[in-house]
């Protein structure tokens, strides 16, 4: 075959953060990028492509993009889990964007063409007091976004969750070891309602607020933070019960209309299913990379519709330049897409991976170069090697490990 897969080269370095890309090659010299970046783990899922599916992918066609998923997904007895389907989707991604390549198409337009014309956004403030929390919602504002994450300190605790010593938020902490932070739920719940409720106050009724609870509470926590957030008018309440258990979000739909949103670590549509299926929340967060690449997450996202539930994919950064042209690719091609997360890269990031897409005045455009439109810039990413990282550790004041 003229045209099959030829080399499979798994590339980790740290351009302003550590990402896992993949390079597949085809014999007629088209070359497909691919994102598989689990935060923490990196070497992990490398090696899980590198050792056992790089060999399987050798002599194939590369245009069989079903095919080489079901083969990877369903062929393997020790499936699913972050690292299994982040190798798959940076393959499938990567095996995308040669057919857009190969055909001279953009990814959207193979998947059925736009739905829309440009790509709603939300960006992230935080402040450890409200003054520094406006503040940054008045840039964001500023710049043109209708949609802002708030995220604020709490009085007696030093760490938050999305809210940083550094005017970047960036969770990984470059260290051998991983950082350990204290949490407690009730200070937050406590304290987090005034906060919104004078945020809502400060921007007026037109700007979509979110907040990202990061899979902290009990049912019956969370069912009385959504409840007590509902003057505030909430664009979505993210995270609010680890993500494990699904029954944990009926409680909450019992007593609040307070949309709700989940899904950023799920990685196959089995996770979703229940949550979709009985309607318990509003949004699912699935990350093309982390789910299983375009291929899975266009078929969580069918399910959704049925449903009447809104895609939402995870956009932080280290979801990498490369899957996150996949998700506004599919993004543009979903009629039911909600919004997308933009929570912008490094400087070298932006230089590593030229993209065609596009962030401006608050919305998001995939381009229209053929496939993803995304390129690498091998030396750049040579200049700057892996280094480890790890998301922190959460401990409850008594010295209980929680989740962080
Ligand atoms: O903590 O991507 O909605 N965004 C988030 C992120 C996650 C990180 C973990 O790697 O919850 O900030
Ligand atoms: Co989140």
């Amino acid at each position: 075959m003229t045209d099959a897969i030829q080399g499979v080269d798994v590339i980790v370095a740290s351009p302003g953060r550590n990402y896992v890309t993949l390079r597949i090659t085809t014999a007629d010299g088209i070359v497909g990028l691919g994102d598989a970046t689990v935060n923490g783990r990196e070497l992990s899922v490398a090696s899980y492509l590198r050792d056992h599916i790089a060999p399987l992918l050798v002599g194939r066609d590369p245009g069989r993009i079903e095919d080489i998923w079901q083969y990877l997904y369903r062929g393997v007895y020790w499936r699913r889990g972050p690292i299994t389907m982040a190798a798959i989707g940076g393959v499938d991604m990567a095996l995308w964007d040669i057919l857009g390549k190969r055909t001279g198409q953009p990814v959207y337009q193979l998947l059925g063409g736009r739905v829309r014309d440009r790509i709603t956004s939300y960006r992230h403030a935080f402040g450890w007091d409200l003054p520094a929390l406006l503040d940054q919602v008045d840039e964001r504002v500023a710049e043109g976004c209708t949609h802002v994450r708030v995220q604020t300190g709490v009085p007696g605790l030093t760490t938050v969750y999305g809210v940083s010593k550094d005017p970047v938020y960036e969770p990984a902490g470059r260290a051998p070891l991983p950082a350990e932070e204290g949490w407690d739920s009730e200070s937050y719940l406590r304290y987090f309602p005034g906060v919104l409720a004078a945020v809502r106050d400060h921007v007026g009724e037109q700007v979509g607020l979110l907040h990202d609870s990061h899979h902290r509470l009990t049912s019956n926590q969370a069912a009385r933070l959504a409840k007590a957030v509902e003057p505030s008018n909430l664009f979505w309440l993210e995270d609010v019960t680890p993500a494990e258990d699904p029954e944990a979000l009926r409680l909450v739909r019992q007593h609040s209309t307070t949309p709700l949103a989940i899904g950023e670590v799920f990685n196959t549509i089995w996770d979703c299913q229940q949550l979709i299926e009985q309607r318990l929340i509003d949004y699912i967060r699935t990350a093309i990379v982390h789910a299983g690449g375009i291929s899975h997450c266009r078929k969580i996202f069918a399910l959704a519709e049925v449903h009447g539930v809104l895609a939402a994919p995870h956009g932080p950064s280290d979801v990498s330049p490369v899957a996150y042209a996949a998700s506004l690719h599919l993004a543009a091609a979903t009629h039911n897409f909600g919004i997308q997360e933009y929570m912008g890269y490094p400087d070298l990031a932006h230089e590593a991976f030229p993209h065609a897409w596009t962030f401006e005045n608050g919305a998001l455009q995939p381009g229209d170069a053929a496939g993803l439109g995304v390129d690498v810039d091998l030396d750049l990413l040579a200049a700057h090697e892996y280094s480890p990282a790890y998301l922190p550790v959460a401990r409850r004041l008594d010295g209980t490990v929680t989740d962080w």
